[in-house]
Protein backbone atom coordinates (compact mmCIF):
# COMPACT_ATOMS: atom_id res chain seq x y z
CA UNK A 1 0.00 0.00 0.00
CA UNK A 2 1.17 3.45 -0.90
CA UNK A 3 0.81 6.38 1.63
CA UNK A 4 0.70 9.86 -0.29
CA UNK A 5 0.03 13.02 -0.09
CA UNK A 6 -0.65 15.12 -3.21
CA UNK A 7 -1.48 18.95 -3.36
CA UNK A 8 -3.61 20.07 -5.91
CA UNK A 9 -2.83 23.26 -7.46
CA UNK A 10 -6.04 24.12 -9.57
CA UNK A 11 -4.95 27.94 -10.86
CA UNK A 12 -6.97 29.38 -13.49
CA UNK A 13 -9.47 29.30 -15.89
CA UNK A 14 -9.99 25.87 -17.21
CA UNK A 15 -7.47 24.58 -14.49
CA UNK A 16 -10.06 24.36 -11.43
CA UNK A 17 -12.56 21.99 -13.74
CA UNK A 18 -9.97 19.38 -15.03
CA UNK A 19 -8.22 19.15 -11.97
CA UNK A 20 -11.10 18.35 -10.34
CA UNK A 21 -11.40 14.95 -12.65
CA UNK A 22 -7.88 14.31 -12.23
CA UNK A 23 -8.39 14.39 -8.28
CA UNK A 24 -11.46 12.18 -8.71
CA UNK A 25 -8.99 9.39 -10.90
CA UNK A 26 -6.44 9.60 -8.14
CA UNK A 27 -8.82 9.28 -5.53
CA UNK A 28 -10.48 5.99 -7.75
CA UNK A 29 -7.31 4.11 -8.20
CA UNK A 30 -6.93 4.80 -3.99
CA UNK A 31 -9.84 3.09 -3.69
CA UNK A 32 -9.10 0.16 -6.30
CA UNK A 33 -5.76 -0.34 -5.11
CA UNK A 34 -5.94 0.09 -1.56
CA UNK A 35 -3.42 3.09 -1.26
CA UNK A 36 -3.81 5.98 0.91
CA UNK A 37 -4.03 9.32 -0.79
CA UNK A 38 -4.33 12.43 1.40
CA UNK A 39 -4.88 15.68 -0.89
CA UNK A 40 -4.69 19.28 0.49
CA UNK A 41 -5.19 22.42 -2.24
CA UNK A 42 -2.98 26.13 -2.79
CA UNK A 43 -3.21 29.22 -4.80
CA UNK A 44 -1.25 30.04 -8.28
CA UNK A 45 -1.32 32.60 -11.14
CA UNK A 46 -4.02 35.32 -11.39
CA UNK A 47 -6.19 33.63 -8.80
CA UNK A 48 -3.13 33.92 -6.64
CA UNK A 49 -2.65 37.71 -7.42
CA UNK A 50 -6.46 38.68 -6.91
CA UNK A 51 -6.21 36.65 -3.51
CA UNK A 52 -2.69 37.72 -2.14
CA UNK A 53 -1.17 40.29 -4.55
CA UNK A 54 1.18 37.31 -5.35
CA UNK A 55 1.25 34.16 -8.02
CA UNK A 56 3.14 31.98 -5.97
CA UNK A 57 2.55 32.13 -2.13
CA UNK A 58 4.72 31.03 0.31
CA UNK A 59 1.67 28.63 1.67
CA UNK A 60 1.90 27.20 -1.56
CA UNK A 61 5.46 26.89 -2.25
CA UNK A 62 5.59 25.57 1.41
CA UNK A 63 3.13 23.02 0.88
CA UNK A 64 4.37 21.97 -2.36
CA UNK A 65 7.78 21.37 -0.85
CA UNK A 66 5.90 18.97 1.78
CA UNK A 67 3.81 17.09 -0.90
CA UNK A 68 4.70 13.80 -2.11
CA UNK A 69 3.70 15.59 -6.18
CA UNK A 70 1.68 18.33 -7.17
CA UNK A 71 -1.61 18.28 -9.83
CA UNK A 72 -1.61 21.46 -11.31
CA UNK A 73 -3.99 22.81 -13.76
CA UNK A 74 -2.87 26.14 -15.71
CA UNK A 75 -2.32 29.34 -14.78
CA UNK A 76 -3.08 32.72 -17.33
CA UNK A 77 -5.81 35.47 -17.52
CA UNK A 78 -7.03 37.71 -20.38
CA UNK A 79 -6.30 40.69 -18.31
CA UNK A 80 -2.32 40.17 -18.55
CA UNK A 81 -2.41 39.60 -22.49
CA UNK A 82 -4.26 42.80 -23.10
CA UNK A 83 -2.04 44.82 -20.60
CA UNK A 84 1.70 43.78 -21.77
CA UNK A 85 2.57 46.16 -18.94
CA UNK A 86 1.39 44.13 -15.95
CA UNK A 87 4.51 44.15 -13.83
CA UNK A 88 3.10 40.97 -11.56
CA UNK A 89 1.67 37.86 -13.99
CA UNK A 90 0.38 34.65 -13.45
CA UNK A 91 2.76 33.01 -15.21
CA UNK A 92 5.55 34.48 -13.04
CA UNK A 93 4.15 31.49 -10.06
CA UNK A 94 5.04 28.85 -12.01
CA UNK A 95 8.50 29.72 -13.52
CA UNK A 96 9.27 30.52 -10.06
CA UNK A 97 7.68 27.22 -8.10
CA UNK A 98 10.01 25.34 -11.07
CA UNK A 99 12.64 27.44 -10.50
CA UNK A 100 12.59 26.43 -6.26
CA UNK A 101 11.52 23.19 -6.79
CA UNK A 102 14.56 22.46 -8.99
CA UNK A 103 11.79 20.64 -12.07
CA UNK A 104 14.61 20.86 -14.69
CA UNK A 105 12.99 18.20 -16.65
CA UNK A 106 9.58 18.48 -18.12
CA UNK A 107 8.44 15.13 -20.41
CA UNK A 108 5.68 15.68 -23.01
CA UNK A 109 4.68 12.11 -24.11
CA UNK A 110 3.02 12.73 -27.39
CA UNK A 111 0.51 10.09 -26.92
CA UNK A 112 -1.53 9.17 -29.86
CA UNK A 113 -4.49 6.90 -29.75
CA UNK A 114 -5.74 4.80 -32.82
CA UNK A 115 -9.13 6.13 -31.89
CA UNK A 116 -8.09 9.70 -32.92
CA UNK A 117 -6.20 9.46 -35.49
CA UNK A 118 -9.28 11.17 -37.22
CA UNK A 119 -9.71 13.99 -34.83
CA UNK A 120 -6.16 15.11 -37.17
CA UNK A 121 -5.61 17.14 -39.38
CA UNK A 122 -2.88 15.61 -40.38
CA UNK A 123 -2.98 12.20 -42.52
CA UNK A 124 -3.70 8.95 -40.77
CA UNK A 125 -1.36 7.52 -42.66
CA UNK A 126 1.37 10.11 -41.49
CA UNK A 127 0.51 9.55 -37.64
CA UNK A 128 0.05 6.47 -37.28
CA UNK A 129 2.61 4.65 -35.46
CA UNK A 130 3.69 7.82 -34.00
CA UNK A 131 5.15 7.90 -30.32
CA UNK A 132 7.56 10.86 -29.14
CA UNK A 133 8.85 11.95 -25.63
CA UNK A 134 9.77 15.41 -25.70
CA UNK A 135 12.17 16.99 -22.91
CA UNK A 136 11.80 20.11 -22.45
CA UNK A 137 14.21 22.05 -20.55
CA UNK A 138 12.62 23.73 -17.88
CA UNK A 139 15.12 26.40 -15.93
CA UNK A 140 16.70 28.05 -18.16
CA UNK A 141 16.62 30.13 -21.90
CA UNK A 142 14.76 33.50 -22.11
CA UNK A 143 12.68 32.40 -19.59
CA UNK A 144 15.12 32.83 -16.65
CA UNK A 145 17.84 35.54 -18.24
CA UNK A 146 17.77 38.99 -17.05
CA UNK A 147 15.01 41.17 -19.15
CA UNK A 148 15.73 44.82 -20.11
CA UNK A 149 13.56 47.67 -21.28
CA UNK A 150 15.58 50.84 -22.21
CA UNK A 151 14.23 54.18 -20.70
CA UNK A 152 12.64 55.61 -23.59
CA UNK A 153 10.41 52.08 -24.03
CA UNK A 154 11.38 51.87 -27.49
CA UNK A 155 14.38 48.48 -27.20
CA UNK A 156 13.61 45.45 -24.82
CA UNK A 157 15.60 42.02 -24.83
CA UNK A 158 15.72 38.62 -23.12
CA UNK A 159 18.86 36.84 -22.59
CA UNK A 160 18.77 33.31 -23.36
CA UNK A 161 21.22 31.76 -21.45
CA UNK A 162 22.46 27.94 -20.67
CA UNK A 163 24.83 26.39 -18.18
CA UNK A 164 26.76 23.36 -19.45
CA UNK A 165 25.36 21.51 -15.95
CA UNK A 166 22.02 22.48 -16.73
CA UNK A 167 22.60 20.72 -20.35
CA UNK A 168 23.82 17.90 -19.08
CA UNK A 169 21.50 17.00 -16.31
CA UNK A 170 18.74 17.01 -18.49
CA UNK A 171 20.67 15.35 -21.59
CA UNK A 172 21.61 12.46 -19.06
CA UNK A 173 17.38 11.99 -17.99
CA UNK A 174 16.63 11.80 -21.92
CA UNK A 175 19.17 9.59 -22.84
CA UNK A 176 18.52 7.52 -20.02
CA UNK A 177 14.54 7.51 -21.08
CA UNK A 178 15.63 6.52 -24.75
CA UNK A 179 17.63 3.38 -23.48
CA UNK A 180 13.97 2.37 -22.15
CA UNK A 181 12.39 2.85 -25.55
CA UNK A 182 13.70 2.45 -28.59
CA UNK A 183 17.42 3.62 -28.80
CA UNK A 184 16.71 7.26 -30.83
CA UNK A 185 17.71 10.48 -29.76
CA UNK A 186 16.65 13.78 -31.47
CA UNK A 187 18.74 17.01 -29.88
CA UNK A 188 16.98 20.02 -31.20
CA UNK A 189 18.95 23.83 -31.11
CA UNK A 190 19.55 26.24 -33.79
CA UNK A 191 23.27 26.16 -33.32
CA UNK A 192 23.91 27.73 -36.88
CA UNK A 193 23.05 30.79 -35.08
CA UNK A 194 22.89 30.85 -31.45
CA UNK A 195 26.08 30.67 -28.91
CA UNK A 196 23.54 29.14 -26.31
CA UNK A 197 22.59 26.15 -29.06
CA UNK A 198 26.48 25.86 -29.83
CA UNK A 199 26.98 25.07 -26.33
CA UNK A 200 23.58 23.06 -26.47
CA UNK A 201 25.43 20.73 -28.94
CA UNK A 202 28.62 20.56 -28.15
CA UNK A 203 27.42 19.37 -24.37
CA UNK A 204 25.11 16.79 -25.93
CA UNK A 205 28.01 15.18 -28.27
CA UNK A 206 30.01 14.95 -24.74
CA UNK A 207 27.10 13.34 -22.76
CA UNK A 208 26.27 11.40 -26.34
CA UNK A 209 29.94 8.78 -25.46
CA UNK A 210 28.25 7.80 -22.62
CA UNK A 211 25.37 6.19 -24.31
CA UNK A 212 27.32 4.56 -27.73
CA UNK A 213 23.61 2.34 -27.90
CA UNK A 214 21.56 5.24 -28.99
CA UNK A 215 21.85 7.12 -32.33
CA UNK A 216 22.17 10.24 -31.59
CA UNK A 217 20.70 13.10 -34.06
CA UNK A 218 21.49 17.08 -34.44
CA UNK A 219 18.62 18.68 -35.99
CA UNK A 220 18.01 22.79 -36.09
CA UNK A 221 14.82 24.39 -34.39
CA UNK A 222 13.16 24.97 -37.94
CA UNK A 223 13.71 21.61 -39.20
CA UNK A 224 12.16 19.87 -36.45
CA UNK A 225 8.99 21.94 -36.57
CA UNK A 226 8.93 21.07 -40.07
CA UNK A 227 9.48 17.27 -39.96
CA UNK A 228 7.28 16.90 -36.93
CA UNK A 229 4.60 17.35 -39.45
CA UNK A 230 5.81 15.71 -42.58
CA UNK A 231 6.82 12.49 -40.84
CA UNK A 232 6.45 12.62 -36.71
CA UNK A 233 7.12 8.57 -37.04
CA UNK A 234 11.39 9.47 -37.31
CA UNK A 235 11.57 10.99 -33.60
CA UNK A 236 11.65 8.80 -30.52
CA UNK A 237 13.17 11.21 -27.66
CA UNK A 238 13.56 14.78 -28.55
CA UNK A 239 15.62 16.78 -26.26
CA UNK A 240 15.75 20.52 -26.62
CA UNK A 241 15.02 23.92 -24.67
CA UNK A 242 12.88 25.60 -22.81
CA UNK A 243 11.52 27.85 -25.64
CA UNK A 244 12.01 25.39 -28.47
CA UNK A 245 10.34 22.49 -26.24
CA UNK A 246 7.70 24.85 -25.63
CA UNK A 247 6.22 25.81 -29.37
CA UNK A 248 7.11 22.17 -30.39
CA UNK A 249 5.12 20.16 -28.14
CA UNK A 250 2.12 22.42 -28.87
CA UNK A 251 2.57 22.24 -32.77
CA UNK A 252 2.94 18.19 -31.68
CA UNK A 253 -0.55 18.21 -29.67
CA UNK A 254 -2.05 18.52 -33.09
CA UNK A 255 -0.22 14.63 -33.81
CA UNK A 256 -2.12 13.94 -30.73
CA UNK A 257 -5.48 15.28 -31.81
CA UNK A 258 -5.68 18.54 -29.51
CA UNK A 259 -3.49 20.10 -26.68
CA UNK A 260 -6.59 18.94 -24.43
CA UNK A 261 -5.22 15.24 -24.57
CA UNK A 262 -0.92 16.37 -23.95
CA UNK A 263 -0.50 15.17 -20.40
CA UNK A 264 3.51 16.27 -18.67
CA UNK A 265 5.43 15.61 -15.86
CA UNK A 266 8.31 18.52 -14.43
CA UNK A 267 11.00 16.47 -12.60
CA UNK A 268 14.50 17.44 -10.87
CA UNK A 269 15.78 15.97 -7.62
CA UNK A 270 12.88 16.27 -5.44
CA UNK A 271 8.84 16.31 -5.43
CA UNK A 272 7.01 15.86 -9.17
CA UNK A 273 5.04 18.13 -10.71
CA UNK A 274 2.34 16.85 -13.23
CA UNK A 275 0.44 19.12 -15.59
CA UNK A 276 -1.29 19.13 -18.85
CA UNK A 277 0.64 21.20 -21.27
CA UNK A 278 -2.60 23.23 -22.26
CA UNK A 279 -3.07 26.67 -20.80
CA UNK A 280 -5.78 28.51 -19.05
CA UNK A 281 -8.48 28.69 -22.01
CA UNK A 282 -10.14 31.44 -20.04
CA UNK A 283 -11.71 31.95 -23.62
CA UNK A 284 -13.89 28.56 -22.34
CA UNK A 285 -13.58 28.48 -18.51
CA UNK A 286 -16.54 27.67 -16.71
CA UNK A 287 -18.27 26.51 -20.05
CA UNK A 288 -18.29 22.74 -18.84
CA UNK A 289 -16.36 22.03 -22.56
CA UNK A 290 -12.70 21.86 -21.47
CA UNK A 291 -11.27 18.20 -22.23
CA UNK A 292 -10.06 16.78 -18.90
CA UNK A 293 -8.35 13.73 -20.32
CA UNK A 294 -4.66 15.86 -20.11
CA UNK A 295 -5.58 16.47 -16.41
CA UNK A 296 -6.04 12.39 -16.26
CA UNK A 297 -3.62 11.47 -18.12
CA UNK A 298 -1.16 13.71 -16.42
CA UNK A 299 -2.05 11.53 -13.19
CA UNK A 300 -1.07 8.63 -15.15
CA UNK A 301 2.57 9.93 -15.56
CA UNK A 302 2.13 10.92 -11.65
CA UNK A 303 1.40 7.37 -10.64
CA UNK A 304 4.46 6.22 -12.97
CA UNK A 305 7.18 8.45 -12.66
CA UNK A 306 6.19 9.98 -9.34
CA UNK A 307 5.29 6.86 -7.43
CA UNK A 308 6.34 4.05 -9.46
CA UNK A 309 3.08 2.43 -9.59
CA UNK A 310 3.10 1.41 -13.21
CA UNK A 311 0.05 -0.67 -12.95
CA UNK A 312 -1.96 1.80 -11.96
CA UNK A 313 -0.91 4.09 -14.44
CA UNK A 314 -1.89 1.68 -17.34
CA UNK A 315 -5.24 1.14 -15.84
CA UNK A 316 -5.73 4.98 -16.05
CA UNK A 317 -4.45 4.99 -19.67
CA UNK A 318 -6.37 2.11 -20.54
CA UNK A 319 -9.43 3.82 -19.15
CA UNK A 320 -8.86 6.79 -21.39
CA UNK A 321 -8.44 3.98 -24.46
CA UNK A 322 -11.81 2.40 -23.73
CA UNK A 323 -13.65 5.94 -23.41
CA UNK A 324 -12.41 7.05 -26.99
CA UNK A 325 -13.24 3.35 -28.27
CA UNK A 326 -16.54 4.14 -26.81
CA UNK A 327 -16.76 6.98 -29.23
CA UNK A 328 -16.71 9.05 -26.29
CA UNK A 329 -15.20 12.58 -27.27
CA UNK A 330 -15.22 16.01 -25.91
CA UNK A 331 -16.03 18.85 -28.56
CA UNK A 332 -12.14 19.43 -29.54
CA UNK A 333 -11.29 15.98 -30.83
CA UNK A 334 -14.62 15.54 -32.09
CA UNK A 335 -15.18 14.46 -35.86
CA UNK A 336 -18.41 15.77 -37.73
CA UNK A 337 -18.62 12.24 -38.14
CA UNK A 338 -18.40 11.55 -34.42
CA UNK A 339 -21.89 10.75 -32.81
CA UNK A 340 -23.13 13.87 -31.74
CA UNK A 341 -25.04 12.15 -29.22
CA UNK A 342 -21.21 10.97 -27.41
CA UNK A 343 -20.10 14.44 -27.75
CA UNK A 344 -19.47 15.41 -24.03
CA UNK A 345 -18.87 18.23 -21.29
CA UNK A 346 -16.22 18.03 -19.33
CA UNK A 347 -18.19 16.70 -16.32
CA UNK A 348 -19.37 14.27 -18.44
CA UNK A 349 -16.61 12.72 -19.71
CA UNK A 350 -15.05 12.98 -16.25
CA UNK A 351 -17.44 10.12 -15.15
CA UNK A 352 -17.23 8.01 -17.76
CA UNK A 353 -13.44 7.10 -16.55
N1 LIG B 1 -0.57 23.91 -17.71
C1 LIG B 1 0.36 24.72 -18.40
C2 LIG B 1 0.14 26.19 -18.27
O1 LIG B 1 -0.51 26.66 -17.38
N2 LIG B 1 0.70 26.92 -19.20
C3 LIG B 1 0.63 28.34 -19.19
C4 LIG B 1 1.99 28.96 -19.17
O2 LIG B 1 2.12 30.08 -18.75
N3 LIG B 1 3.01 28.27 -19.59
C5 LIG B 1 4.32 28.74 -19.64
C6 LIG B 1 5.25 27.59 -19.74
O3 LIG B 1 4.82 26.44 -19.74
O4 LIG B 1 6.45 27.82 -19.77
Amino acid sequence: MAKKHILIIPGDGIGPEVTTWGKAVLEQIAFQYGHEFTFDTAMMGHAAIEATGNPLPDETLEKAKASDAILFGAVGHAKYDNDPSLKIRPEQGLLKIRKELGLYANLRPILLFDELLDASSLKPEILKGTDILFFRELTGDVYFGEKKRSEDRNTASDLMIYHRYEVERIARKAYEAARLRRHKLCSVDKANVLESSRLWRETVQEIAKEYPDVETEHMFIDNAAMQLVKNPKKFDVVLTANLFGDILTDEASQIAGSMGMLASASIGDGTGFFEPIHGSAHDIAGKNIANPLASILSVALMLEIGFGLKEEAKAVTQAVEQTLKKGYRTSDIANTKDDVTKVLGTEQMGQKL
